[in-house]
């Protein structure tokens, strides 16, 4: 009797924040798992599609971020994505072409010579290509990839200045077939690991070098451990946002475009983001100690031609795939 006079006394809105916090659970509450820093243009840009969609949605879909291995590493979250323990991830087209192997096309050693290639690739026929693939694993890949960018070689050996410089070094790469297959073709020695033994291994001088776009090198502060950055564009890699296959079609359509229209926007944005930080990232690591060099891709196509890498990958890829990325950068054979 006294609390129900008090009830009555209080002002509507005391009386709905003492309401507990679980009564607005919202009807999709969704994980999304990935391997960057919190300071990564990905996870900003996250965020923000985050807060859109929950905004636009009335509450009614949640999706709480994972950062910077949170959940493990790259193959945990790919079979996290896979079973519906988590909802989405962000694997990068190298990581998840472990399980579409095509994805990994646009990571072609030297295919792509800039960003008009890359965007007129990804967001054309080689794009739709790859996201009918994914789909066919029964996982959902959102129309615009996000960038990681172009990959760079960064060694505490010396500068790579041509293929040779690779003879033997201990490079470590993601789990990735075709980055095996590519470093082995120039000569070097490259070990698979997740991302988020990186900064360790390298520490530890389990390996002497690695290669990631600058600025993953600098949001995981590589440089720590690193003393050399060769500027060898050699792949550009990019990170497919994905969600489980049944966890999107449980969506229903007003719901499905909130979600992508989030998504994909939020992933225009990064791109800016990445285009913007290409221009000072450079700067900003070689204060940090950095010794930047510049090489010329020449011999590293050659040493390439000649160990077969191209034909070889050709013919894993299939002619559809190959015509659609030739049909962006030119004839690869
Ligand atoms: O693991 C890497 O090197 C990274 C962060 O670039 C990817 O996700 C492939």
């Amino acid at each position: 009797r006294s609390m129900l006079r008090t009830l009555s006394a209080m002002p509507l809105a005391g009386i709905v924040s003492a309401l507990p916090q679980v009564a607005r659970a919202a009807e999709f509450s969704y994980k999304y798992g990935n391997n960057l820093p919190l300071s990564h243009p990905l996870n900003i840009r996250a965020r923000e599609a985050a807060d859109e969609i929950r905004e636009k949605s009335g509450g009614r879909v949640d999706i709480a971020i994972f950062p910077n291995n949170q959940l493990g590493g790259d193959t945990d979250m790919l079979s996290q994505v896979r079973s519906g323990g988590i909802q989405f991830f962000t694997p990068s087209s190298l990581v998840i072409a472990t399980l579409v192997p095509v994805a990994a096309i646009n990571a072609l050693g030297f295919a792509f010579s800039d960003y008009a290639q890359v965007w007129k690739a990804m967001d054309g026929d080689l794009g739709a290509h790859v996201r009918a693939s994914i789909r066919k694993i029964r996982l959902y890949a959102f129309d615009k990839m996000w960038d990681n960018g172009f990959r760079q070689m960064t060694s505490s050996k010396g500068p790579i200045q041509q293929a040779s410089d690779l003879e033997d070094l201990k490079i470590r790469v993601p789990v990735s077939p075709l980055s095996i297959s590519m470093f082995k073709g120039l000569g070097a020695a490259p070990t698979s690991l997740q991302f988020s033994e990186v900064y360790s291994s390298l520490q530890t001088k389990i390996v002497d070098a690695q290669e990631n776009p600058l600025p993953i090198i600098q949001v995981a502060k590589l440089y720590e451990v690193q003393k050399y950055c060769s500027q060898t564009n050699h792949i550009w890699d990019g990170f497919w946002f994905i969600a489980n296959g049944a966890a999107w079609d449980r969506l229903p359509d007003d719901l499905k475009a909130i979600v992508a229209d989030g998504i994909n926007g939020a992933g225009m944005r990064q791109r800016e983001d990445i285009r913007k930080l290409n221009e000072s990232v450079q700067s900003d690591l070689q204060a940090k100690g950095l010794v930047f060099n510049a090489p010329s891709a020449d011999s590293f196509r050659a040493a390439l031609r000649e160990a077969g890498f191209y034909k070889e990958w050709q013919g894993r890829f299939g002619n559809e795939a190959w015509s659609a990325l030739e049909a962006s950068v030119g004839k690869l054979v």
